[in-house]
């Protein structure tokens, strides 16, 4: 999820959707107007931080899946919309390990030490791997770590 290809490939399709994004290939990412069509899966990740200009309009459409991804901090200005339908996950990430700072804290791991997530539960599962199925770490039984990992700032 945060490998550079990967990123490259975000910011390709965004390009070719004809989204602007400011700041591309530095540490943080202003994302202009802009709307997620259903079908439509997309990975934002930022060194930092991850912001909407002010008052442009990022609509998340019904059956879209979106999800944002910074080191520091997430900002949607007032015109953001993630619409009823949608699927749509904003986080801090610190270490840049793959795992948000909120599923790390719920399940015993140092959201400022980017090693932990290569560790093994008593299953031998990563718990990279872990919070990529949507799983509790040993165990097989599926959670929703969607709830715990929200962080976003909506300023007044
Ligand atoms: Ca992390
Ligand atoms: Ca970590």
């Amino acid at each position: 999820m945060q490998n550079t290809s990967g990123r490259a490939w975000c910011l390709g399709m965004l390009c070719l959707l004809g989204l602007c994004l400011v700041g591309r290939g530095q540490t943080t990412i202003t994302l202009s107007s802009t709307t997620y069509l259903s079908g439509e899966t997309e990975t934002i990740n930022a060194p930092l931080t991850i912001t909407t200009a002010s008052q442009s309009s990022v609509i998340v459409n019904p059956g879209a899946k979106i999800t944002f991804s910074a080191g520091l901090s997430v900002t949607l200005n007032p015109g953001f919309h993630a619409l009823s339908g949608s699927v749509f996950r904003a986080s801090v990430d610190s270490d840049h390990d793959g795992i948000p700072d909120a599923w790390e804290v719920a399940h015993q791991l140092n959201p400022n030490d980017g090693t932990d997530a290569t560790l093994t539960d008593s299953n031998g599962r990563t718990y990279l791997l872990s919070y990529q199925l949507g799983v509790e770490p040993g165990h097989a039984s599926i959670s929703n770590p969607s709830q715990t990992q929200l962080n976003v700032h909506v300023p007044n």
